[in-house]
């Protein structure tokens, strides 16, 4: 077992959150990593109010451990969102693309955890002073939305920005990731990607066979001309998408291409068009297992690397 402040602070068994993945990370995958004994969080994106409502029902009727909502900042929905998570007594709020300063009292007062998602010391230092509970400090490296700092860089001096507990994501698919985001002063992890090849998450197949075949170089960044880059494995919407941003197309123009194209991955499994939103650490994920496996595998791991460390210290060496 592996105990962090984490565990305290959530009531989980282990320091590993799977991120809030829009279109992802639905009832399915949020329960099973749960009962796993890590914390399984809901992908509210862009949906209406009713089916959040209606997978945060399928979630409580499933288990009884905690679990958490995340809904980026975009979302059409936040104040309905916050509402119903408030009503259903939600555990834990995430939150990512952007400022949730004004949302967060309400959160609190509801009695939920909040937890954003940072990419930067300056709003990490802002949202500990607009009372966010703990923090997730996203690198580059990860899938989907990101900011500019890469995990090991960034993880660190937000630790020592702020007091309240940091949480590390972006690059992180095994023990190796979990033992040294605690050697960087992190209480845990958070990740995405590895969490999309388990057995319960509901995506299209070919998401998953996308993922097990990728290697170090699989993803790019797009949307840099929107201010919004996005990791995706490269595939024909990538490089379409590439091709647009060269020519200079409007920001309107790109957003309607971009539009829906996450979900013609997830549901539809289309190599042709879809966005295959996936972070760096594709070229570690080899098999679909269930997440059970995931987390009881990541904490063995980290288990036995943290075991190892004294050896370096030693005075007669081991070498
Ligand atoms: O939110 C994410 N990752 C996401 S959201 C998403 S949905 C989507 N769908 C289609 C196209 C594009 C996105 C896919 N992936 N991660 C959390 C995260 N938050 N990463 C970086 C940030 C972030 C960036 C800037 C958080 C705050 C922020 O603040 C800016 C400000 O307003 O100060």
């Amino acid at each position: 077992m592996i105990k962090t402040h984490l565990c305290k602070l959530l009531g989980i068994d282990h320091p590993i959150l799977q991120g809030g993945m829009a279109w992802v990370s639905t009832a399915d995958l949020v329960v099973a990593v749960s009962e796993a004994g890590a914390l399984g969080i809901l992908g509210a994106g862009n949906a209406p109010p009713d089916w959040v409502e209606g997978q945060i029902r399928q979630i409580k009727a499933r288990t009884s451990k905690p679990f958490g909502v995340n809904m980026p900042m975009f979302s059409a929905y936040v104040p309905q969102v916050i509402d119903i998570c408030a009503r259903e007594r939600v555990p834990v709020v995430t939150t990512g693309a952007g400022n949730p300063t004004p949302y967060i009292p309400a959160l609190r007062q509801a009695g939920i955890v909040v937890m954003p998602v940072v990419a930067s010391v300056a709003l990490a230092k802002r949202l500990e002073r607009a009372g966010a509970d703990a923090l997730i400090a996203e690198g580059s490296e990860s899938g989907g939305h990101i900011g500019d700092v890469n995990t090991l860089p960034l993880v660190p001096q937000v630790v020592d920005a702020v007091r309240i507990p940091v949480v590390a994501a972006g690059g992180i698919a095994d023990g190796r990731g979990l033992a040294a985001a605690l050697a960087l002063g992190a209480v845990g992890v958070q990740m995405g990607t590895r969490f999309i090849c388990t057995t319960e998450c509901s995506v299209h197949q070919n998401y998953k066979d996308m993922i097990q075949k990728a290697g170090d170089r699989s993803t790019l960044t797009t949307g840099h001309s929107l201010g919004h880059p996005v990791r995706a494995l490269r595939s024909p919407m990538t490089r379409k998408f590439e091709e647009m941003e060269q020519k200079g197309l409007t920001e309107a123009e790109l957003i309607e291409f971009g539009t829906g194209k996450l979900r013609l991955a997830t549901v539809d499994g289309n190599l042709s068009e879809g966005s295959f939103m996936a972070g760096q650490s594709c070229g570690l994920v080899s098999d679909v297992v269930p997440a059970a496996v995931v987390v009881q595998r990541m904490v063995a791991e980290a288990e036995a690397i943290l075991r190892q460390m004294p050896r370096y210290i030693s005075p007669e060496g081991d070498l």
